[in-house]
């Protein structure tokens, strides 16, 4: 008989193969992506939804980051619907379109991807983890990692290493390749990060006095406290919202009382900052667990530099968001309301 949740536990805690494979799909391909920007020079848009949505927003904060050229996320929806709102008619370069699924077959990034081939606005990348779906039909380039596949509802595993794919893409666009290479001990960090995660967030997670959840995070790190919050949505049933550290003051902190967790995406840029929100929380009463490099309640200790570690973020996070599911008696495997994919008639 099946184990609530078996599949998430599974598909959180055996991340390196997927990880693994998406370096090396990229590796596979670097120079024929290199050639593929080279001649798609205009601006760089990221799609998705859900999940690959925010995937989109991290991945584009970081290409703009690390390459310099402008680089914006829209839900899928939006290019369907507001396209004037999504494209810089100004500009006649040739675009190119980083499209995210995990399925590959998500009704509204299908469409959208469509419509950006049909009026011929520039080249096509697809992040996924299934061949032979319809968004890598219409791609000019594919970046596929079939270790992700899963059989939960919610992307854990999935998102993680298109997450890995789509970093390591960004720093081939950079050219930054000795980062790239460096990425190389990601997958073996894994596995150590989740040994040790786990017997940190279980508590955690299953402290049902815990009511509100925020998640804090800047820079390529607003699309991941994102995924994570909509993780804690999904799995648990919980209010759960994303901020940019700072942007936490400006309101939402009235949220906080002694039933209020803020789990804190650290950055090394940022920390000065991030850190003084924390201690503002702390005096009203909330609750911190912090998640960094080094000196947190989850330390990478990677060794890696701030572009190459970020996906460290997700993993015991998931794990949280599993166990606080559990502890309130619901199957992570199988969230409320939701399908593994949305297929609306477009
Ligand atoms: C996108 C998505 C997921 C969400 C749910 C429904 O799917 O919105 O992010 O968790 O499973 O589908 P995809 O286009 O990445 O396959």
């Amino acid at each position: 008989m099946e184990k609530q949740g078996q599949h998430t536990y599974e598909e959180i805690t055996h991340q390196k193969a997927a990880w693994q494979q998406a370096l090396d799909v990229v590796a596979r391909q670097v120079d024929t992506f290199r050639g593929l920007l080279s001649i798609a020079p205009g601006e760089a848009i990221f799609t998705g939804c859900g999940s690959t949505y925010y995937l989109a927003q991290s991945g584009a904060a970081l290409f703009q980051e690390l390459t310099g050229r402008a680089a914006r996320a829209f839900p899928a929806s939006e290019l369907l619907i507001n396209p004037k709102v999504v494209f810089n008619r100004n500009s006649e370069a040739q675009k190119v379109l980083f499209a995210i699924s995990r399925s590959g077959t998500t009704s509204e990034t299908i469409k959208a991807v469509e419509e950006f081939k049909r009026q011929g606005l520039g080249k096509i990348v697809a992040v996924t983890n299934y061949t032979e779906t319809p968004l890598a039909a219409l791609a000019d380039m594919v970046f596929v990692i079939p270790n992700g596949q899963e059989q939960s509802v919610a992307q854990t595993r999935s998102f993680s290493s298109m997450y890995v794919c789509m970093s390591a893409l960004c720093l081939a666009a950079a050219d930054l390749d000795a980062k790239l290479l460096s990425m190389a001990v990601l997958p073996e960090t894994s596995v150590k990060l989740l040994s040790k995660a786990e017997q940190v967030v279980r508590p955690i997670g299953e402290d049902l006095s815990l009511e509100r959840f925020y998640f804090l995070g800047n820079g390529p790190r607003y699309g991941l406290a994102s995924e994570v919050s909509l993780k804690m949505k999904e799995m648990t049933l919980s209010h759960s919202e994303p901020f940019h550290f700072l942007e936490f003051r400006h309101g939402p902190i009235s949220m906080v009382n002694e039933h209020t967790l803020i789990v804190a995406l650290l950055s090394q840029n940022g920390y000065e900052s991030e850190r003084q929100v924390l201690d503002d929380v702390r005096k009203l009463g909330g609750r911190v667990f912090t998640v960094a490099e080094s000196d947190a309640d989850i330390a990478f200790n990677s060794g890696l530099d701030e572009e190459t570690r970020n996906v460290l973020y997700l993993p015991a996070i998931q794990l949280m968001a599993y166990y606080r599911s559990l502890a309130k008696g619901l199957n992570p495997d199988r969230p409320h309301n939701l399908e593994s994919v949305v297929k609306l008639a477009l």
